[in-house]
Formats: structure tokens, sequence, C-alpha cells
């Protein structure tokens, strides 16, 4: 099974979003193994962030996502990393198909709800950089046993 790190933006809880978009993950198939919500330390956020130092937008970014709480998760499943990028939809809103979280919900690029890493190397440093081992929990997948 695959992990992914994924992060709803501090507009979620502000906005009562959150159960909409975790429900989207759960619905998928997706399964939820940690979840915290916690403010970020500015620094935790920068070293996320790392990848975009350079870009204008940077301490903009981290700005907003300092702002506020968030709510931090690691979600597993098969090609979970391919499925949840899916699930997002393009960073810009304007080009997120309908049906996706961000074409459903967003409107503004830098708040555009939800992180979800890119790729295997990014996940696990990103699941590091957030979660203790320790908070990171296994247990029976109900749709699987259903299904047999
Ligand atoms: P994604 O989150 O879809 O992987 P990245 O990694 O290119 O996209 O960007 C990381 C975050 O930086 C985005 N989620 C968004 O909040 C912000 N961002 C990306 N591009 C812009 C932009 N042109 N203007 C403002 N914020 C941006």
């Amino acid at each position: 099974m695959e992990r992914t790190f994924c992060m709803l933006k501090p507009g979620v809880l502000q906005r009562r979003l959150v159960g909409e978009v975790l429900g989207r993950i759960e619905r998928k198939g997706l399964q939820i193994c940690a979840l915290k919500m916690m403010q970020i330390p500015r620094a935790q956020c920068e070293q996320h962030y790392a990848e975009h130092k350079e870009r204008p937008f940077f301490s903009s970014l981290v700005a907003y996502m300092t702002s506020a709480p968030v709510v931090a998760m690691v979600v597993e499943g098969q090609d979970a990393i391919r499925y949840l990028r899916t699930l997002c939809g393009a960073t810009n809103p304007a080009e997120a198909a309908p049906g996706t979280i961000r074409g459903d919900l967003a409107l503004v690029t830098q708040n555009n709800i939800i992180h979800a890493s890119d790729g295997p190397e990014s996940a696990r440093r990103e699941i590091e950089l957030f979660f203790d081992a320790g908070e990171i929990l296994e247990y029976q997948d109900g749709n699987q046993s259903w299904l047999g």
C-alpha cells in the first residue's frame, strides 16, 4: 500500500469544509491513517514548501499557510499518490475540472484547499516532517472485507 501526505489549507476549517473534503477522500476509497489539526510553525512551513523558495509567491504562501490551523493527514491506498492528486485537480482552480476538489471548491490558486504530495519521495519527506511514526495507525480496510 502506498502512503501520501495531505493537508487541508486554512480556508477549509474557516469555511467549514473539512467534512466535505474528507468525505470525498473517504468515498473514493482511500484510507486515512493519521489525522490532526495544527497551526504550522513558520520554519516547518518553509521547509515543507522549500522547493518554491525562489518563487514570487513563496512568502505570501507561507504567510497564508501559517495564518490559521490546517488539517494534516496521511492517506493510504493502492496508488494513493496518483488518486489523491487526481481528486484534487489542477493547481490553478480555473483549470481544475468540475468534480475535483479544487474545481468545485476553490477560486484562488494560493488558497486552493488542499495539498497532496506529488511523488513517492515528497510523500516520504512530508509525512516525516508532519508525523511521528507512532501517530500513523494501521487498521483493517472495511471496504475490502465487504468486497471479500
Ligand atoms: P500543487 O499544490 O498542485 O502540487 P505546486 O506544488 O506547484 O502545486 O504549488 C504549491 C502551492 O503553491 C499550491 N498549492 C499553491 O497554494 C501555491 N501556488 C502555486 N502556484 C502559485 C501561483 N502562481 N500563485 C500563488 N500561489 C501559487
